[in-house]
């Protein structure tokens, strides 16, 4: 028992990106860092004062992806955390093989990804 208390200890410590907390979610391929914390896609770095509405549920109930998740909508922009991360039961197995949109970001839903993919695209032809 000591042990276990030791290493996860150990574990978590040595843990700075926080890469483990994102594996528990059903899908992470699009937004990764951005899903928990307000990063920039291109500069900020992920960190402990920049923990998104999601980053913070997810906290709270212990970095578990479940159905009580699901069902949260933390970014408040009317779509569950469910259907934007892709699994709206949130049995784990998602129902599709990326995220919809960003559950911990307001602005970003399933009907604005088409004006999000636009802007990237935008900014990629900026000087
Ligand atoms: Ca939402
Ligand atoms: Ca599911
Ligand atoms: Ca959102």
């Amino acid at each position: 028992m000591l042990l276990i208390v030791l290493l996860a200890v150990l574990v978590s410590g040595a843990l700075k990106s926080r890469e483990d907390y994102m594996q528990r979610l059903p899908v992470y391929k699009r937004y990764m860092c951005a899903l928990c914390h307000s990063v920039d896609e291109f500069d900020t770095q992920p960190s402990g004062s920049n923990v998104n509405d999601f980053g913070r549920d997810f906290a709270r109930g212990g970095y578990v992806w479940d159905a009580a998740l699901a069902a949260m909508d933390s970014d408040g922009d009317d779509y569950p955390n469910g259907i934007e991360l892709g699994d709206e039961d949130g049995d784990g197995e998602p129902e599709t093989l990326i995220e919809r949109s960003n559950p911990g970001d307001r602005l970003n839903n399933p009907s604005s990804i088409d004006k999000d993919t636009w802007g990237i695209i935008k900014n990629l032809f900026k000087d």
